[in-house]
């Protein structure tokens, strides 16, 4: 049993049906399936995203170029420097130190050719901080900190001032006036050894620093050498109203490298004041002069 239709739905009913019979084969769209359209901007992210990733790619590879340069290649033309190592601004103030003419010249390592050697004071630092000095040999510099026992103070200035060849093994070793005392040139004294210079402890002082000469007028110090390359340390006291001295030299010799002292020989002499400087030279700062070259 049907439900009887309304006059609305006949009329609709016959009005499809007479659009469906002027549908032909002709007038039919192919069966192709349906096609999704993609939006184009992926076509255009991928070339941009590769391309960003070749330009980020070639900027790692130069910046890691760039990186390791700094790390392992100094400045063209720039020798290599080596430094105790634990002051900021040791490296900066021994190369130019070393780097600029200068008159003072020693055979410090030994090789026969002279090598520039230069001191250097960062008057701001710490006392562990406060001077060095150098040597410039076979295209390296080499610098080392003095001992902060014996620094200079703040207006004055570490300098070198003997060369001598204690011990006559070819190599010069270096007096470095400190002026950390007044009156007196209380000095410390470094040597070559493969690694550089290293600080020597003079015998006979607590400190390990030397007078190389000072001490006023009543009771002068002098320090130098002998001929066969001993270090000579001397004290003289004033006698008979400052008419004469009471001099006492102590002779250390060198039994060792870098620089290792053996006992010390002793003398007394007694001389008239006119004579001081004139018999032991060590008084008047000229000590050195017997092993110097
Ligand atoms: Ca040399
Ligand atoms: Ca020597």
């Amino acid at each position: 049993m049907s439900r009887p239709t309304t006059d609305i739905e006949d009329r609709l009913r016959q009005a499809l049906a007479a659009r469906a019979e002027q549908v032909t084969p002709a007038s039919l769209r192919p069966a192709d399936p349906p096609k999704v359209k993609r939006r184009r901007r992926f076509i255009w992210v991928a070339p941009i995203l590769a391309a960003a990733a070749a330009v980020l790619a070639i900027l790692g590879v130069m910046s890691l170029v760039d990186l390791r340069g700094q790390e392992s290649t100094p400045p063209a033309g720039q020798p290599t420097i080596h430094t105790s190592g634990n002051c900021e601004h040791e490296e900066r103030l021994m190369s130019r130190a070393l780097l600029r003419p200068s008159d003072f010249t020693a055979d410090v390592d030994g090789d026969g050719d002279g090598d520039q050697v230069a001191t250097a004071t960062d008057p701001k630092a710490a006392p562990a901080c406060r001077a060095f000095v150098g040597v410039r040999t076979n295209g390296e510099l080499y610098s080392t900190a003095l001992d902060p026992s014996a620094v200079p103070p703040p207006g004055m200035r570490a300098q070198l001032t003997n060369a001598p060849d204690l011990g006559l093994d070819g190599r010069a070793d270096l007096v470095v006036n400190t002026h950390s005392m007044v009156d007196s040139a209380l000095s410390q004294i470094f040597s070559w050894t493969p690694d550089g210079l290293v600080r020597v402890q003079a015998p006979g002082a607590e400190s390990g620093n030397i007078t190389v000469y000072g001490g006023g007028m009543t009771a002068p110090l002098g320090a130098g050498c002998t001929s066969d390359g001993s270090l000579v340390t001397s004290t003289a006291d004033a006698v008979d109203q400052g008419k004469a001295y009471e001099v006492t030299r102590q002779i250390y010799p060198v039994t060792g490298g870098p620089l290792e002292f053996g006992d010390p020989r002793m003398s007394h002499d007694r001389v008239p004041a006119a004579q001081l400087n004139q018999r032991f030279p060590e008084f008047a700062g000229g000590g050195f002069v017997p092993c110097s070259t």
